[in-house]
Order: structure tokens, then sequence, then C-alpha cells
């Protein structure tokens, strides 16, 4: 078979059951929502409608809160860990067991590749459960004291980028640690997290102690804002990051934010050349760019700028743009034509501000939202499309003589999340990791992602930690 032809994944469509419409999932059971209209979930790949889905007004938030409460109080707070871990286990066992369907349902509802959701999304989520299974009942390691108990009740908003993935970074580390949830997904990627909800039914998890409330940024800050979540947790834009941290002002909640990231990917002279085009094309190009972590700025050392350029654009006239659900697709739809839009927009403002801009040829299908790869070189420190995330499949590139201007630059940005270095130099990464302002910075590799590896960031990249033992001690009161 040629390279270029279609190539439907194994375990494509047909593999998964989609219902016409989805309630909210309340104290272990799917309900419809009482105050709420539903709304449409669709394919950003064909624009095709794949199921309606309840919007949660405050009245259905309260319920899921007090479910939660109740939950914390009678049954889960007081488990012991061994039992907690048991559950977790089986929700992780359950997943594994699921994963065909749940990369499917993930890259339908998100514009993912499927080689992402099945090889990196969904074995993560599984990852993720089974770590922190095996913490539950350790919690006395945890650096939260001797005698560490949960807060209580947590409420957790997440993006669309992983759906699932930040689903099992947020629901798993709260639950090993004792608190009960109140999560609430993306509107353009609620699938994924009612699949869990009914996961957790399947795990026979006691009512309550897992609740979804879909809906829209009004649902979010409903449930943030409510008296009776403790503990709030959020993932997405440093600008409803910014809201939340001042509506929960003044309360008792306890705050974890993942805000957005500018990342900057820097190339020595040294660095092993094959090697570092591939991290820089997984840097910008995994998950068509919507990675809050991406290396979105490349700095190139200025003695190997014209290699480094000349062989990234030969590698990036390779990629394949198309049907999430072709294993042969390297990059997939744009989740939402709101952040087609943006990518757009700041696309075109990046060559009015006089940055050169490049993409391979390719052919974009007619329906859905897409975005070729794209690179801009000529890129100044003040140009927009080097300060602002874009979120999308477009890397700015700059260059540096010295590894201090290298420093200087990647540091010149309101972000702190990650950031890459490239070099033969063992000396000069652990020189370049003390200086950058980064919560992660990776050597000779990107976009590498473990659950026992703490993840979060610096300045506007917002605060606390996810995954590792750091990420139970969020869900800890000490
Ligand atoms: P946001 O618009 O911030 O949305 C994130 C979540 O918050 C969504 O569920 C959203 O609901 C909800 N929301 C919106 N307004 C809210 C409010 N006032 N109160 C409470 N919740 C509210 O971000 P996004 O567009 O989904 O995601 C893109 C951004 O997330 C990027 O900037 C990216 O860098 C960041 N991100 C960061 C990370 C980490 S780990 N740092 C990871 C992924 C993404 P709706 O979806 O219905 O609007």
């Amino acid at each position: 078979m040629s390279r270029f032809e279609y190539a439907p994944a194994p375990e494509s469509r047909a593999i998964v059951d989609i219902k016409s419409s989805y309630g909210l999932f309340i104290n272990g059971a799917f309900t419809d929502a009482t105050d709420g209209k539903p709304f449409k979930t669709v394919s950003p790949a064909s624009e095709e409608v794949l199921a309606e889905v309840s919007e949660a007004g405050p009245a259905d938030v309260d319920k899921a809160v007090r479910a939660a409460r109740r939950a914390f109080e009678r049954v889960w707070g007081p488990m012991a860990g061994r039992d907690r871990a048991k559950y977790l286990f089986r929700i992780a066992r359950l997943i594994q067991e699921r994963s065909r369907e749940l990369a499917v349902l993930e890259s339908l509802d998100n514009g993912k590749p499927i080689r992402e959701s099945r090889d990196v999304d969904i074995p993560l989520v599984a990852a993720h459960f089974f770590y922190y299974a095996g913490w539950a009942d350790k919690l006395e390691y945890a650096g939260a004291g001797e005698h560490p108990q949960p807060w209580g009740v947590a409420g957790q908003v997440i993006p669309w980028n992983f759906p699932m993935l930040m689903l099992a970074w947020k629901i798993a580390p709260a639950l090993a640690a004792g608190n009960t949830v109140v999560l609430k997904p993306a509107e353009t990627t609620p699938l994924t997290a009612l699949a869990f909800a009914e996961i957790c039914q399947q795990a026979d998890l006691p009512p309550g102690v897992v609740n979804i409330v879909t809906g829209a940024g009004r649902t979010g800050q409903a449930l943030v804002e409510h008296w009776g979540v403790d503990k709030v947790a959020f993932t997405g834009s440093t600008e409803v990051g910014r809201s939340i941290a001042k509506a929960v002002a003044g309360s008792d909640k306890k705050v974890t934010l993942e805000l957005g990231g500018k990342a900057a990917n820097i190339v020595f002279e040294d660095a092993p050349i094959d090697q570092t085009i591939e991290g820089i094309v997984n840097g910008i190009f995994f998950n068509q760019g919507h990675v809050c972590c991406a290396g979105s700025r490349l700095l190139v050392q200025e003695s190997v700028y014209d290699e480094v350029l000349a062989r990234l654009k030969r590698r990036m006239g390779t990629l394949r743009v198309g049907d999430p659900l072709d294993k042969n697709t390297d990059i997939g739809a744009i989740n939402s034509s709101a952040q087609l839009a943006k990518i757009r927009e700041l696309s075109q403002i990046g060559e009015d501000e006089g940055a050169e801009r490049w993409s391979p040829d390719c052919e974009l299908p007619a329906e859905g939202f897409w975005f070729p790869p794209t690179v801009f070189t000529g890129v100044s420190q003040a140009h927009r499309i080097a300060r602002e995330e874009i979120f999308g499949p477009v890397l700015s590139v700059l260059t540096f003589r010295t590894p201090a201007e290298a420093v200087e630059k990647a540091n010149n940005t309101p972000f702190g999340l990650s950031a890459g270095i490239w070099t033969e130099k063992g000396s000069r990464i652990l020189w370049m990791a003390n200086q950058l302002r980064a919560g992660v910075v990776w050597a000779n590799t990107f976009n590498r992602f473990d659950p026992a590896s703490p993840f979060g960031g610096y300045k506007e990249s917002g605060y606390g930690r996810e995954g590792g033992r750091h990420g139970l001690e969020a869900y800890l009161a000490h």
C-alpha cells in the first residue's frame, strides 16, 4: 500500500456507540439538566453533530456538589486508602479494556490523530490511574505530614486539548487522596468524560464520588464559585484562570491553576540534527499545536540556522494533514471554528508585522476546521507571534549567538511552563536548566510526559503542580 492511501484505524468509527443525547452524571446516575438547554458537540473534522449534551445550570451544579459532599463525608473520606486503591486500579483496568473505543471517541470529538489518542493520550490516562492507585495507601509519604487529610470536594474545570488526559490528571490524584469530585469538561469535548462516567458505574464506584457536569463557561463559573467546593483545580487559558483566582479570593478555597505557555525550544550548533528536527516537529505539531507546553518559539543558534530551517521545511513537507481516524495522519483537525479563527488571526498579524510565513503545499479537506503546518521566520521578540500563545500548528523562529543570549530570549515571556534544549553537551544542559524560568525543561526530547513527573508553571503559566508526588500535595491538607 502506498503511504498516501487512506488507512482507517482497525478500531475505527464502528466500534464506538455514541448515544444521540447525554445527561449529566450526578450521584452515580445520568440525569437530565433542570435549568439548562442541551448543546451539540460536533466532529471538528467533518462538522457532523456527534451528540446532544445537557448543559448544567447553577441548580444542577448545586446538586452535584451536594452529592459529592455526601459521598465524601459518608463513604469516600472515611474509606481506608487500600480500599480506595482497589477502585482506582479497577478504573485503570477498565480504561485499558476500553482503550480502542476511547481513542476513537477522543479523535472524533477532539480532532486529534488516532495515532496520538491511541498511543499517547489513552495509555497515559490509564497510567495516571494506575500510578495514583499506588499512592492511595501511602499518603503519609506524600509530603503533607504524617496524617494527611483530604480537603473534601474538588471542583475541577478542564480544557479541550487533551480531554480525557486532563480528566485523569485531575481525578486520579483527587480520588487517591480521599477527595470527591465534580468535574466540568470543555464544551467542545464532553464525550470521553461521559464515557468515563460509564466507567465509574462499571467499576461500582460509590455514587457521588465522581460527578460530571457538562456545559460552557458559565457552568464552570458556577462550579468554582460554589460555596461547597473546598478545592478548585483549573486548566485552561490565563485569562479565565485570572478570573477564577479573583472570584475565589477571600474564600478559603485552595486553588491550583495550569495555564498557558510560549515555550522556547533551543537548538545549539552541536545538536544531533536528525533527532532535533523530529523534536521540533513533535514540539509544535503534536496535537495540532493545541498544547500548553508546545515548543512554539524555536530559538536556533545562528551558525546552524540555514541547515535547520532547510531540513525542517523538508520534513514539514512530509506531514499529512487530514482525517483523524486515518492511521497515516500526522496533523488532525483544529478543535473548533473559534480556535481556527484565532490561529488565522494571529498568523495574519505575524505577516502584517513583517515576519515571513511558509507552509508546505498541502490539500486541506473541504469540510471541517483545518490549518496547515506553518513556520514564521524573520520573527523578532516584539512580534505578537513571538509573545502570544497561538495554540495551533504555527512555529515562530528566532536566532541567537551565545548561550546567554538564548537564555535571555527564552525567558523573555510572561509565561514559564516548559522549555527544550538540544545539545550534545551535558554541562550546557545543566547550566541552561538552571537559568530557564520554566516548570519543565526537556533535554534532547520534547513533549514527554510521565505520571511520576510533576508538571506546572511559573509566572503567568499558573501555580501548583500536577503529576507525581507533588500532584497529590494539592489535594491534601497539611
Ligand atoms: P479556557 O477558555 O480557559 O477554558 C478552559 C475551561 O474553563 C473550559 O472548560 C471552559 O468552558 C471553562 N471556563 C470558561 N470560562 C470560565 C469561567 N469564567 N469560570 C470557570 N470556567 C470557565 O481555555 P480553552 O480555550 O479551553 O483552552 C485553551 C487554553 O488552555 C490555552 O491557553 C492553553 O495554554 C491552556 N491550557 C493549559 C494547560 C496547562 S497544563 N497549563 C493545558 C491545556 C490547556 P468552555 O470550554 O465551555 O468555554
